[in-house]
C-alpha cells in the first residue's frame, strides 16, 4: 500500500501517527465493546436492554409499546414456600399418561360433546368411515396428514364429554364467570380495536404495535382457539370470518420471528386441529412460510427480526453481538413440526432439527443454556443464563417436544432432564424464609431474582415429572408444587393481589419486588398456567382456589369499563392502568383459567400440548398416523 507523504511529515512520523491513531481506534472500540457488555451483565440490565429494543418503535413510547418490547423477555424467577417440604409434597395422582392408541372406536372416542355438535366440526374414526375424500382431505397426498386421520389418532374427544362442564356447582358458577371475563375483554375489543393487534381499554381505541411485521388482528388470532372451547360461537364465527375476509399475510414490515410463530402461526394451528377449517391450515402454511429466510445463516440458527414481505433478517439491536435469543430460536419447534405434518414440507422439521444438532454439539458451562448466541459462529456470546426471560420457552419446548412426538424423540427428552439437572444443581435456590426459586446466572455469579415469566415453571417441571428417572420422579412433582407456592405468595404478598413483574430474595426480600420498576402487572397468565397444570396432575383444590384469588383481583383492580387493563403498581391500591388489553390476556390468562374450572377431559393432557401461548396441538402419534394412511389407501384402492 503507498502512503502520500503529507508535507512536513516524515515518512515516519506519518507512521507513527497512523499508528498512534490506530492504537487509539483500537482502545476506543474496546472501551465501547466493553462498556456495552457490562451493560448486559448489570444485575437488572434488562430495562436497558428495552432502550434499545424500543428503537424499532415507530409509535410514541407508551406503557403499551414498552409492553411490547418487554412481552417475551421472560425472566428469571425466585420462589420459595413458607411451609416445611413435607406439608407441600404432592402426591403423583396419575401422571401414568401414555396409552397405547386403540383403534376400536371406544365410547369415550365416540363421545362427540356439545360443542362439537354445535360447530359440525370433529368427528371419530367411526363417524368418518364412510366419509373418505370430503373436503378435509381435499388435495392432500397420502403421505400428508390430514384431518380425519388426526382426528382417528387422538385418544379421547378434544372437547369432553360435555364440554369439560364440572360436576359441581361452584366450579361451574367459577367456570362461567371465566367465561363472561372473555366474552367482555372480546366485545370491547371487538367494538373498538377490531382489526388492531389490541384494544387500549382507556382510550377505546386499537393498537398496532411493532412486533408483528404489519400483520394484523393478533387478538382475534389469539383467541380463535379460546373462543371455540368455551362455546362462545357467535364470536368464534366472527373471529373466522375475519381471517377469511381481512387477514392479509402480505405485510412488509419488521417482525419478531419469535412472536409471529407462538401467536400467529400457534394460533391458526389450533384452530385448524379443533375445527377441522382448511382456511387455517392454509393460512398458517402460508404464514410459516415467510418466516423461513430467518434461517439463511451460516449456522442455520434464525436470526430474531424479519421482514415478512423481503424475507430480509437481522438480530435485535439491544442483541449482544448481534446474537439470537435462546427463547426466541428455542421456541418454533412445536410449531415447525406441525407445519411439516401439514404441508408435508420436511423443511420445517429440517430447520428446527438443525437448531437442535448445533445445541447439543457446543459446550455448555456446567450443562446451562446461555440466552445470546451468534447465528454466525455458533458460540455463546455470553454467560447469561434465565429460566426467566430470554431462555424460558426454550426448556418448555424441549419437554413438550418429547410429549408432542408421543414420548419418542429422546433426544428431546435427553436435553430437557439434562437441563433441568442443570438448573436444579445452579440456579435452583431456598430463601431464608424456606420459599423455593430459581435465581439468575451471570458467568458463574448469581442474581436472586426471579420474573413473573419464570413462573411457567412450576407448570413446566410438573408436566415433566413423570417421564423423569423413577427416583426423581416425586422430587419434581414436589419441586413444580414449592415453585407455584412461591409464585402464588408474590401474589399474596401485594395489596392487590397480583403479582409484580419481578421479585427478589436479597436485602431481606422474600418474593416481593424490590424496585419500583418491577412492580407492574400486565395480565401475564404464568403463575395461572401453573395453577392449570398443578391443578390437573394432582386436583389439590388449593390451586382452584388460587385462580379464584386471581379472578377476583382481575376484576377489582384490571376491570375497567372497557375491557381489561395492565396495572402499574401491584402494591397499591390506588391503581394506576397501562392502557393495555394484551393479546396473550385472552389467549393464555383466561384460557387456563377456563381450564381450571372444568374437567380434565376438556383438551386432555394425553392428546395435547399447549404451545407458549396457550395455543392446543395435537400429540403426533406417528405409528397411528401411518396406519391410518394405509388403511385409507386400502380403501381407495
Ligand atoms: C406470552 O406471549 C408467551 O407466554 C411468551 O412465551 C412469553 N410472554 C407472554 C406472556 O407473558
Amino acid at each position: 500500500m503507498v502512503f502520500r507523504k503529507l508535507p512536513g511529515v516524515s515518512a515516519s512520523g506519518m507512521g507513527l501517527r497512523l499508528s498512534q491513531k490506530f492504537v487509539f481506534l483500537l482502545f476506543l472500540s474496546g472501551l465501547v465493546t466493553l462498556c456495552f457488555g457490562a451493560l448486559f451483565f448489570l444485575p437488572d440490565s434488562v430495562r436497558l436492554k428495552r432502550i434499545f429494543l424500543s428503537k424499532t418503535e415507530t409509535q410514541p413510547v407508551t406503557v403499551g409499546s414498552e409492553n411490547d418490547a418487554r412481552v417475551h423477555l421472560k425472566r428469571p424467577k425466585d420462589q420459595g414456600m413458607t411451609s416445611a417440604k413435607g406439608e407441600t409434597s404432592t402426591k403423583l395422582k396419575s401422571l401414568s399418561r401414555k396409552q397405547s392408541v386403540s383403534h376400536e372406536a371406544t365410547e369415550e372416542r365416540l363421545a362427540g360433546g356439545r360443542a362439537q355438535e354445535e360447530f359440525t366440526l370433529p368427528r371419530s374414526r367411526a363417524e368418518s368411515a364412510s366419509d373418505k375424500g370430503t373436503s378435509l382431505d381435499h388435495g392432500a397426498n397420502s403421505d400428508t396428514v390430514t384431518y380425519k386421520k388426526f382426528r382417528r389418532c387422538l385418544l379421547k374427544p378434544p372437547l369432553g364429554r360435555d364440554n369439560g362442564k364440572p360436576s359441581d356447582p361452584k366450579t361451574d358458577e367459577r367456570r362461567e364467570k371465566v367465561k363472561e371475563m372473555m366474552k367482555f375483554a372480546w366485545d370491547n375489543y371487538k367494538h373498538y380495536a377490531w382489526g388492531k393487534n389490541e384494544l387500549r381499554p382507556l382510550t377505546r381505541n386499537g393498537h398496532i404495535g411493532n412486533m408483528f411485521g404489519g400483520l394484523r388482528g393478533a387478538s382475534i388470532i389469539d383467541s380463535l382457539d379460546t373462543l371455540y372451547i368455551m362455546g362462545l360461537k357467535e364470536e368464534y364465527n366472527d373471529a373466522k370470518e375475519w381471517v377469511q375476509t381481512s387477514l392479509d399475510l402480505n405485510s412488509n414490515g419488521e417482525a419478531s420471528l419469535f412472536e409471529v410463530n407462538i401467536r400467529y402461526v400457534g394460533g391458526l394451528l389450533s384452530a385448524y386441529y379443533l375445527t377441522g377449517e382448511e382456511l387455517f391450515k392454509n393460512k398458517a402454511v402460508e404464514l410459516g412460510e415467510k418466516l423461513l429466510p430467518a434461517f439463511n445463516t451460516p449456522t442455520g440458527i434464525p436470526r430474531g427480526v424479519i421482514n415478512l414481505g423481503s424475507g430480509t433478517s437481522w438480530s435485535w439491536g439491544w442483541a449482544s453481538a448481534g446474537s439470537s435469543i435462546l427463547a426466541e430460536f428455542g421456541t418454533l419447534h412445536l410449531e415447525f413440526v406441525h407445519l411439516t405434518q401439514l404441508s408435508g414440507s420436511p423443511i420445517y422439521t429440517e430447520k428446527v432439527m438443525n437448531i437442535r444438532k448445533l445445541l447439543n454439539k457446543i459446550e455448555k458451562p456446567h450443562g446451562l443454556y446461555p440466552n445470546f448466541l451468534s447465528p454466525v459462529s455458533g458460540n455463546w456470546v455470553q454467560h447469561h443464563v434465565s429460566i426467566g426471560g430470554l431462555g424460558d420457552s426454550f426448556y418448555e419446548y424441549l419437554i413438550k417436544s418429547y410429549l408432542m412426538s408421543d414420548k419418542t424423540d429422546d433426544d428431546a427428552k435427553k436435553m430437557y432432564y439434562g437441563a433441568l439437572e442443570a438448573i436444579e444443581a445452579n440456579l435452583v435456590q431456598k430463601s431464608p424464609g424456606g420459599l423455593t426459586y430459581l435465581a439468575e446466572w451471570r458467568g458463574g455469579i448469581l442474581d436472586h431474582k426471579m420474573g413473573h415469566l419464570a413462573c411457567f415453571s412450576g407448570g413446566m417441571i410438573g408436566i415433566g415429572a413423570d417421564d423423569g428417572a423413577p427416583d426423581k420422579r416425586q422430587h419434581y412433582l414436589d419441586l413444580a408444587a414449592e415453585i407455584t407456592h412461591t409464585c402464588h405468595e408474590s401474589y399474596t404478598r401485594t395489596a392487590t393481589k397480583l403479582g409484580p413483574e419481578a421479585f427478589r430474595f436479597d436485602g431481606g426480600a422474600e418474593a416481593t419486588a424490590t424496585r419500583l420498576s418491577d412492580r407492574y402487572y400486565i395480565l401475564r397468565p404464568e403463575v395461572i398456567e401453573s395453577y392449570m397444570y398443578m391443578w390437573r396432575l394432582t386436583h389439590d383444590p388449593k390451586y382452584r382456589e388460587w385462580g379464584w384469588e386471581a379472578v377476583e383481583a382481575l376484576e377489582e383492580h384490571c376491570r375497567v369499563e372497557s375491557g381489561f387493563s395492565g396495572i402499574r403498581d401491584v402494591y397499591t391500591m390506588t391503581v394506576s392502568h397501562d392502557n393495555m388489553q394484551q393479546s396473550f390476556f385472552l389467549s393464555e390468562t383466561l384460557k387456563y383459567l377456563y381450564l381450571l374450572f372444568s374437567d380434565d377431559d376438556l383438551l386432555p393432557l394425553e392428546d395435547w400440548v399447549f404451545n407458549t401461548e396457550a395455543h392446543p396441538l395435537p400429540v403426533i402419534r406417528n405409528s397411528c398416523l401411518q396406519e391410518e394412511a394405509t388403511q385409507d389407501k386400502t380403501v381407495s384402492e
